[in-house]
């Protein structure tokens, strides 16, 4: 269905939120679904909220046919309709409305509101999907207990489900049925789902801490079911883990999850119906990689936990969508931890919020975590919300320390428990369990922008003191100058020149734009850990040399601080060679190949070592460049990563061989550390591209047993102009053709090939068979996996690569407007590239600037980046 254009976009703003005028305290709807069109009926009693005085009852409604409007029980006609919206003025203070509309799922190619995925009637209702499937005052502070009857074709829609339990189901004429359903928890319209299709079910029980069980099925479609284990033993850890770190149990009988092919996002939370991307349950050996299995196993609980954090306790506007977006997050990250490597999940966390928030925040789509204004919601799922959000939670975790924190989740979950609530709120929470005043750290919620902190050392050996100097700073922002200290908890240790730790951990509390912190009992001259575990989402910046670094990446006990450590030495050795390709190395090599040693003696995790072995990305190299040129990055990294092969090749291979898979497959964190520094390892070994380099990878494809080793496999060749780039692709398509998620990722890694060809071969693949922009999946593995992980093509001076994005751009707006706006976003900091770079990717967006009829999704972040 095409985006409705007729609507100026608005931009609202949280100053102006003023409570719902009416509460609908119970809806009751019904779905007679058929191929052609959907009806749809709700009967809703409202009643007038006793905190408003307004008597005009406003409902949300797009994309949809009104039948027939009835006031108890009475037809009536005198309401108006206007952008979007069914307005009944002069209403009473109690009254049962009932609205009978059509819908056409079966056109829905949105994929909000009610839709079709592959035969599968599903819904995405989240943020502002469900006003697409009846008139409703669509806001999450509007709760409701639904009951809900679903009539549908018995053969085509063996499933019929929704959100609570099943209460009654029986035949109709014509081979039709229905079931209903009850849920009789209050729940906002966002978390309504419905489910009709014929879909094969996989059951387990769980018991909960107070000894119901509860039943949990999983519906996928047929022959998918082999898949299933890991999801499920994933969702059993996730109610144990939140039972026992949060003291949360699941309350309902019945725990839902369905998996189908087409989703805009990976996941919704819908009360006890939870809707999944497939790629977010289905895990197979044969078909997934570690690193999927991880996602699934971190999504599965992410939704789960949103039972409590999001839906027990939701947000009252979208403003506050951290409020259960960031700490689920959080929790989601914690509960990986304790079910994986803490350290290694640390890692992997920070990365990928200094990949893609800290790039978000540094540019015109930068907005604060409680955002104060937006044109479509559906634009602020961030990683500033979800990501920088969850560090705001950690953070708070670590001012309270752990059982103060608990103390106040406690207190957080009693107050508003079946209430909706705000950021603000929650820290309240915090404040009053610690009895801290929380005021300043909340500036963390309100202004946008990655702070910096300096951090300067002096050692004063007749005092045996040593000394910290801190200045933090915030750089201005759209919209936002002048920002204020921000109370940033930085957590040291303090190590002697041998490595011995002499002073553990302790949070230092900054608090002003300068401020010291003096060490007593310093003996001999420390080397500092300095925010160990990345305490706060900040940019640090130290004087420590690279002796005091290399210290660090070997001796310090803070996981996350020995890989930093490297990381920073190898990103200044990358800034060195940046600013003169003669410079020399050899000091940063010969140190590498200590590592590699270290492997070979088998010395600590194999998971740690592997991230130890891997150069910062482009990504992050790019953020410490006055101007981007990827390709000059590229050029940089790519010339160091060769000096480590020429001068290692004989260890490396070693260390290779070494980790050779030996025994039955496992996704226990140890098999996953070998797999992960081997294929670490084969990606050093072949990052020349020559013969033999090929004919490694080929052969480590041949030798795999698992996705994992394939897809590394098919990496290390896709930039490739050997033979075997081609037999091993061909090879992997034949095989796993059947296979959507596979096929998904056969498209990515041949996208993200730096190499000559790529402009036809994307041709080629863009033209394939296996394409269709219909599916997210699908334009993500092709021009998500372009833009984001082919930063030297996507980039290429021609501006080819832009052209092709924003070509997509434009299409998609008419198909998927959130699709298409999230395409937009490789081209927001081009203020920061080359000029030449700068002028093509502007040109670019203003192209889909003047496109017709621009959605308001597509609109808001174009705008934005154009404005800056
Ligand atoms: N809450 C959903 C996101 C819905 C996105 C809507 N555009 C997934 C999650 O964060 O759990
Ligand atoms: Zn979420």
């Amino acid at each position: 269905m095409l985006p409705d254009t007729a609507i100026t976009p608005q931009t609202i703003y949280l100053k102006d939120y003023k409570p719902a005028p009416y509460q609908a305290s119970h809806v009751n709807l019904t779905f007679e679904l058929f191929e052609n069109k959907t009806i749809v009926k709700s009967e809703v009693l409202y009643i007038q909220n006793p905190a408003s005085v307004s008597k005009q009852l406003i409902l949300n409604g797009q994309d949809q046919t009104i039948l027939s409007i009835e006031i108890d029980g009475t037809p009536f006609d005198g309401y108006s309709l206007v952008d979007n919206q069914l307005i009944i003025e002069d209403v009473s203070e109690q009254f049962r409305l009932t609205i009978t509309s059509e819908i056409h799922p079966e056109s829905n190619t949105a994929l909000e509101g009610l839709y079709k995925s592959q035969g599968t009637f599903c819904t995405q209702c989240e943020a502002e999907g469900f006003r697409r499937i009846t008139f409703f005052q669509d806001r999450p502070d509007v709760l409701s207990t639904f009951s809900v009857r679903i009539e549908g074709d018995k053969h085509q829609y063996p499933v019929l489900l929704s959100n609570g339990n099943l209460t009654d189901s029986g035949d109709l004429d014509n081979g039709r049925y229905y079931t209903a359903w009850n849920d009789p928890f209050p729940k906002p319209c966002y978390l309504f789902a419905l489910v009709a299709g014929d879909l094969v079910r996989i059951e387990d029980k769980f018991k909960t801490m107070s000894g119901r069980i509860v039943d949990l099925h999983i519906y996928v479609r047929s022959g998918d079911e082999e898949q299933c284990d890991h999801a499920m033993e994933s969702l059993k850890k996730s109610m144990k883990w939140d039972e026992d770190t949060y003291g949360r149990e699941y309350e309902l009988d019945l725990f839902n999850i369905v998996a189908v092919s087409d989703f805009n996002m990976g996941a919704m939370e819908n009360t006890s119906l939870n809707i999944f991307n497939t790629k977010l349950v289905l895990a197979h050996q044969e078909t997934a990689t570690d690193t999927d299995f991880l996602s699934v196993e971190g999504v599965i609980a992410h939704e789960y936990f949103h039972n409590w954090t999001g839906n027990r306790v939701t947000c009252r506007d979208w403003f506050q969508l951290s409020l259960k977006e960031g700490l689920t997050v959080f929790r989601d990250h914690e509960f990986s931890a304790d079910m994986n490597s803490r350290a290694v999940q640390r890692i992997d966390d920070v990365d990928h919020l200094r990949r893609f928030q800290f790039p978000e925040d540094a540019s015109p789509l930068a907005h604060s975590v409680q955002p104060d204004h937006f044109i479509e919601i559906s634009n602020f799922y961030t990683m500033t919300v979800y990501e920088k959000g969850a560090e705001l939670i950690r953070m708070q975790q670590i001012l309270l320390g752990e059982s103060v924190y608990r103390q106040a989740t406690d207190l957080y979950f009693d107050r508003y428990d079946g209430h909706a609530v705000t950021c603000n709120d929650f820290v309240q929470c915090m404040a009053d369990a610690s009895g801290r005043d929380m005021s300043q750290f909340f500036l963390w919620y309100k202004q946008a922008g990655t702070p910096s902190l300096q951090v300067t050392g002096r050692y004063q050996p007749e005092a045996n003191q040593f000394t910290l100097t801190f200045i933090q700073s915030q750089a201005d922002s759209p919209g936002q100058t002048g920002k204020q200290p921000l109370l940033i908890p930085v957590a040291v240790g303090l190590l002697d020149e041998q490595g011995n730790e002499t002073h553990a951990t302790q949070v230092l509390e900054i608090n002003m734009r300068e401020q010291s912190f003096t060490f007593d009992h310093v003996s001999t001259r420390p080397v500092p850990s300095i925010l160990r575990g990345f305490s706060a989402p900040v940019k640090l910046t130290t004087d420590l040399s690279d002796n005091d670094l290399r210290l660090l990446q070997l001796k310090d006990t803070d996981g996350f601080n020995k890989w930093e450590a490297g990381q920073t030495i190898a990103l200044r050795t990358i800034q060195r060679v940046i600013a003169d390709p003669e410079t020399d190395i050899t000091q940063f090599i010969d140190d590498f190949g200590l590592l590699i040693d270290q492997g070979i003696s088998n010395h600590g995790d194999k998971a740690l070592l592997a991230r130890a072995l891997s150069l910062p990305s482009l990504s992050v190299i790019a953020q410490a460049q006055d101007v981007i040129d990827p390709a000059a990055i590229d050029t940089a990294r790519t010339h160091i990563l060769k000096a480590i092969k020429r001068v290692h090749k004989d260890a490396l291979a070693r260390l290779y061989e070494d980790n050779r898979n030996l025994g039955e497959f496992s996704i226990s964190p140890a098999a996953m550390g070998r797999r992960s520094l081997q294929n670490t390892v084969l990606a050093l070994l072949t990052v020349t591209n020559g013969t033999g380099c090929a004919a490694r990878a080929k052969a480590h494809y041949e030798h795999a047993d698992n996705m994992t080793d394939r897809v590394a496999a098919l990496s290390c060749l896709s930039d490739s102009i050997k033979p075997e780039r081609d037999e091993v692709f061909s090879a992997f398509y034949q095989r796993f053709k059947d296979y959507q998620l596979v096929v998904d990722k056969w498209f990515s890694l041949q996208a993200i090939a730096n190499r000559d060809g790529i402009f036809d071969d994307f041709t080629t693949l863009r033209q394939h068979p296996e394409f269709n922009i219909r599916n997210p999946n699908r334009v993500r593995s092709l021009y998500s996996a372009f833009a984001i992980n082919n930063p030297v093509k996507f980039h290429d001076p021609s501006g080819q690569g832009y052209a092709l994005v924003r070509d997509a751009i434009i299409e998609l707006n008419a198909i998927n407007p959130q699709i298409a706006a999230r395409q937009v976003t490789p081209f927001r900091e081009w203020r920061l590239y080359t000029p030449l770079l700068q002028t093509q990717m502007k040109a670019a967006l203003q192209v889909i600037m003047d496109s017709a009829s621009l959605s308001s999704d597509v609109f808001e972040v174009v705008s934005k980046c154009l404005k800056g």
